[in-house]
């Protein structure tokens, strides 16, 4: 069942991670599964464990189909980020992350480690994974560290932690809070594990992955203008993000 936006964000808040069921139809599951095919198909694995050498990931996603502006601008999901990270947030990265049969575990992290920011700090990064598969303890559901968000510090030194896998039915979202630990699990069925992580973060922040180069902008032209919000083109107030003092959206409706 799908909780409202405020239990959801309260366990957030408390536990760092929720799931989310029925926020989209199954079919999208199906056109999105539709559209990676090749993409996977033409995609090396990673470059190192972290990556995943047993692993796809194809990036960038909003250059790559215009169904995957559906998870981006999910408006469940969207209502979800605004309660735990408040009005100004904006896309980091979209990519979709395909454990194979065989991957080992990957080292537990944290998303908003990338970041120098002083440790305990308020939510910056909400990041969801959209299970395009079934996400099963046995085919590398991602794995987390229940109020890990809340350790007084960044170091995992002195605990052990304790990881639990975030099983979850084709067509669920899991959210999870960026200073929350966790990481993909093992893989050790004979069948890949699909699911697209869709990352956000506040506004005044440098984005994971670059979309005003990632993302064309006549492709970006044609977003619906929350979406082109969401990709970068808005001011995070007072000024954040001008272009000659005007708001970068205007612009982008010009050029
Ligand atoms: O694939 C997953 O379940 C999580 C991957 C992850 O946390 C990452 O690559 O940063």
């Amino acid at each position: 069942m799908q909780p409202d936006v405020e239990t959801a964000a309260g366990a957030v808040r408390e536990r760092g991670w929720v799931v989310l069921e029925d926020v989209a139809p199954l079919s999208l599951f199906g056109r999105l599964a539709e559209a990676l095919d090749p993409l996977l198909a033409s995609c090396p694995t990673g470059r190192n464990p972290f990556e995943g050498r047993t692993t796809k990931r194809v990036n960038n996603l909003l250059a790559k189909g215009a169904v995957f502006q559906e998870v981006a601008a999910n408006p469940g999901v969207l209502d979800l980020v605004e309660a735990v990270l408040g009005p100004h947030f904006q896309i980091s990265i979209i990519s979709a992350i395909q454990i194979l049969p065989g991957e080992t575990a990957q080292d537990l992290h944290t998303d908003d480690g990338l970041y120098p920011l002083p440790w305990p700090h308020p939510p910056v990064v909400l990041n969801t994974m959209w299970a395009v598969d079934d996400f099963t303890e046995a085919n590398g559901a991602t794995v987390l560290v229940p109020g890990s968000h809340q350790w007084p510090d960044r170091a995992f030194g002195g605990r052990t932690p304790q990881t639990v896998p975030a099983t979850m039915a084709r067509g669920s979202v899991l959210a999870w809070v960026g200073n929350l630990v966790h990481g993909g699990g093992a893989n050790r069925t004979d069948r890949p594990r699909l699911g697209i992580t869709m990352n956000y973060n506040q506004a005044w922040l440098r984005q994971q992955e670059n979309q005003y180069l990632g993302v064309p902008m006549e492709v970006v032209q044609a977003f619906p203008e929350r979406l082109q919000r969401l990709v970068g083109y808005d001011l995070h107030p007072p000024f954040i993000g001008n272009v000659d003092g005007r708001n970068p959206l205007k612009l982008l409706r010009r050029a």
